[in-house]
């Protein structure tokens, strides 16, 4: 059978420390005797080369054709395959380790494809459907029409402090670019202004959420902060705006327009803005059918790690259904690290942080090796807490090099073939879901939340909370302009749905339900996998657990 051909096939290169592109698997898979075939391009294969590629399967393949002995002498074939930009500490570690979850592959290649299709629905429905998808992959993109660029990568930026200074600019930075998204739409004053109107005056003013509190009579009082002062606006609680009171969060940037009082020391609301993203927005589309896989939260060295579900999702990928996923977005939590949460350390299968970093490499490396890879760090990696995070230094880089991924800071947005998808880890949506009404925000519905974050125009607004903020003089955190596709994990809940015909999409997880998550009823979405369409921004999800 085809598929457990190729199956194996890339399980036992991986064992071997080789990535392989999808094409050069189906040749294999469709030569005589694969397991020759193997053993004679590995053969073939230059010592320092870490992706098998097609043309160097063929390259064998017909030369055993016409002279029935494999070659030994791999010098002549070096430009036909992938010489590595690796080091040779990650390659070592390559070849040498051979995961246990990994081999067993070997004996039972369960590729369990289950598919759903939701275009514009609001949330997934994920009871499997039988699909084909049994056969390799047997066409291969050029590479050449492929386009991918990032934007928003803060790596090796950073000028933060952590004085308070930093946390002025950052502010400051945050007002000033948010606001300017408001300023047009209302007759804004400053704060002191304000105060020195005259009672009864009409007043407008764009500023931070600086403190939200209900007053003995049931009304809001929410106080706004601009650069120069601060001033505060009642929201009574029988005005239609109160609605939108509960989704406030701390430190995001509003408008509100009223009347002022007759002493002038309070205003009331009559009308509340956000800097939204337009409803009309038109995003950008592929022009070709292409796909992107967005995942995130693999948490390799967890016990509750699946390799079952991942290997299976990899085989996928290297089958003709997977033919045209020619991108994969990872949204952070690549591993399970140390020390995230108390007693963690419990259920760890590997304990070494490095350790955790090759063992993800080895599972990136059943990936196909023509998919395109993009990933940003998330709360377990090891980079710093504090948001904006910057990409993984070089050490943790090398270990993880063989499939050559791109690397950036969480948030960044990555533009592919025109599409652009903001890559955000998603930690703060345990503050909009704490902080927001049920029906506003829930962990069954994350891409609701995730709407919140699109409306605010910023993927962390409230700090202080779950979400540490590391200040630097400008705020990385802003959506500056909006996104096509908006993309986080975190929760390990998997929705997705469009706000104002943005796709937010959260992906699930690849690690089974911990100790904690059983604690608070929290059912994991593991081992799904989002797909979608860059041209027409379509998700289908595969299911493999
Ligand atoms: O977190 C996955 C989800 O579970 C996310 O919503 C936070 C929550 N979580 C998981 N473990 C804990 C502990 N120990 N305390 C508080 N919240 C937790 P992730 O960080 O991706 O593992
Ligand atoms: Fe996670
Ligand atoms: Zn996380």
């Amino acid at each position: 059978m085809p598929l457990e051909a190729a199956a194996r096939l890339v399980s036992e290169l991986t064992s071997r420390g080789y990535n392989a592109e999808r094409e050069a698997v189906t040749r294999l898979a469709a030569a005589e005797d694969p397991n020759a075939a193997l053993e004679r391009v590995l053969e073939d294969v230059p010592d320092d080369a870490l992706v098998v590629r097609a043309d160097h399967v063929e390259s064998v393949l017909s030369r055993s054709d016409t002279t029935g002995s494999p070659r030994t002498n791999g010098s002549d074939t070096g430009d036909s395959v992938e010489s590595g930009t690796t080091s040779v500490g990650s390659e070592t570690a390559g070849r040498n380790a051979t995961r246990t979850d990994a081999s067993s592959t070997d004996s039972t290649p369960s590729v369990s494809t289950g598919t759903e299709r939701a275009t514009g629905g609001d949330s997934p429905d994920r009871s499997p459907v039988e699909t084909e998808g049994s056969s390799p992959a047997n066409r291969l993109a050029d590479p050449a029409i492929r386009s991918l660029e990032i934007t928003g990568d803060m790596t090796g930026e950073s000028t933060g402090t952590g004085e308070y200074s930093d946390f002025v600019s950052v502010f400051r930075d945050r007002l000033e670019r948010l606001g300017a998204k408001l300023r047009g739409r209302v007759n804004h004053r400053p704060a002191t202004a304000i105060q020195g109107m005259p009672g009864g005056s009409d007043a407008a003013m764009v500023g931070l959420v600086n403190d939200i509190r209900s007053t003995a009579s049931g009304h809001w009082l929410i106080e706004l902060e601009d650069a120069t002062g601060t001033f505060p606006w009642l929201v009574m609680k029988d005005r239609e705006y109160v609605d939108l009171v509960d989704e406030l969060l701390c430190d995001e940037v509003v408008a509100m327009e009223g009347t002022l009082a007759d002493d002038s020391g309070i205003a009331f609301v009559d009308s509340m803005y956000f800097p939204d993203v337009p409803r009309t927005y038109e995003p950008s589309t592929a022009d070709r059918h292409v796909q992107a896989a967005l995942i995130s939260d693999v948490h390799v060295g967890s016990q509750e790690f699946m390799a079952d579900a991942w290997n299976a999702f990899a085989d996928w990928l290297h089958t003709e259904e997977a033919q045209h996923v020619e991108y994969m977005l990872l949204a952070g939590d690549m591993v399970e690290g140390v020390g995230v949460y108390p007693d963690q350390d419990e259920e760890l299968d590997i304990v070494d942080i490095y350790e955790q970093y090759e063992a993800f490499s080895e599972h990136l490396k059943k990936v196909p090796g023509d998919i395109e890879i993009v990933m940003i760090p998330g709360n377990h990696d090891a980079v710093r807490l504090a948001e904006p995070q910057p990409g993984f230094d070089e050490e943790l880089r090398e270990i993880m090099s063989a499939h050559d991924p791109q690397i950036v800071s969480n948030p960044s947005t990555v533009t592919l073939e025109g599409v652009s998808v903001l890559m955000y880890h998603g930690v703060s949506l345990d503050e909009v879901i704490a902080e927001l009404p049920e029906e506003k925000a829930s962990y069954d519905d994350p891409h609701k939340a995730m709407y919140h974050l699109l409306k605010k125009r910023h993927v962390a607004p409230q700090f202080g909370g779950h979400t540490r903020l590391a200040p630097e003089e400008k705020d990385y955190l802003i959506m500056e302009e909006v996104p096509d596709i908006f993309h986080t994990g975190h929760v390990h809940k998997l929705g997705f749905g469009k706000y104002h015909n943005v796709l937010a999409i959260n992906s699930g997880c690849w690690q089974a339900q911990t100790d904690f998550q059983k604690s608070v009823n929290i059912e994991p979405d593991a081992g799904f996998a989002p797909i979608v369409d860059l041209d027409t921004l379509d998700v289908t999800v595969q299911k493999f657990s």
